[in-house]
């Protein structure tokens, strides 16, 4: 195996959809299903929040929602649990700045895809000599979902970075909605990762389906 290229990861990050059991009324399985049916382009399993569940009840729920993108041709991140990632055999890891030195963790998934969030330019720039293969942006927009979100920096913060010459994979994140997806798309990221976009909607089909459709 090889690192995947930048071209097939741009692919990966255009509806880019991030879940775990507190983010849902529904069972995770189906919401995700059903996303998958309005075309996400690829899954992260981040549980996470109040009454998230650990250990073997974690593992098995991360086995399943694997299953059904492994099915369905999507890729399986895993949120910040490099263990359990190397368990399921997921695609790849998303960690943040404090989940420990991406450089190692690079090491112990081997090829594996790497996402990084980063918040400026050094960030940035350090993820990538750490072995990134792409970055995670934001929040871009006001998030109710994350408590802890770093100040909103606007979409618009993504087309600065591709200035001072980052010209990876980029994925932006935080309160992104069927509303202002366009801001996404024209503030240069290459990929939108939504939680509760999907989560909290009606129809989880139908959601995917009109974030999809700005690419378009
Ligand atoms: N990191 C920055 S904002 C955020 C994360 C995980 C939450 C995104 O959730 P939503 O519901 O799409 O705003
Ligand atoms: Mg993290």
């Amino acid at each position: 195996m090889a690192r995947i290229s930048s071209d097939k990861m741009r692919d990966y990050l255009k509806v880019y959809f991030i879940a775990g059991s507190p983010n849902s009324t529904n069972p995770l399985p189906q919401v995700l299903q059903q996303a998958i049916e309005g075309g996400v382009t690829l899954f992260q399993f981040r549980e996470k929040g109040k009454d998230h569940l650990q250990g073997k009840d974690k593992e098995a729920l991360g086995k399943g929602l694997k299953k059904i993108c492994k099915d369905n041709n999507i890729p399986f991140i895993v949120n910040d649990d490099v263990d359990l990632a190397i368990t399921l055999d997921a695609d790849g890891v998303h960690v943040g700045q404090d989940d420990g030195n991406v450089a190692a963790i690079r090491e112990r998934i081997g090829d594996r895809i790497l996402g990084v969030s980063a918040h400026n330019y050094e960030e940035a720039v350090q993820a990538l000599a750490d072995g990134a293969d792409y970055l995670g942006v934001g929040p871009v927009f006001p998030t109710d979902t994350k408590a802890d979100a770093e100040d909103v920096c606007g979409p618009d913060f993504i087309a600065e970075l591709r200035e001072q010459g980052i010209h990876v994979p980029i994925v932006a994140i935080g309160g992104i909605t069927e509303s202002n997806a366009d801001q996404v798309v024209s503030g240069k990221a290459d990929g939108m990762s939504v939680i509760s976009a999907i989560t909290k909607a009606e129809d989880p089909t139908v959601a995917a389906k009109n974030l999809l459709r700005v690419w378009k």
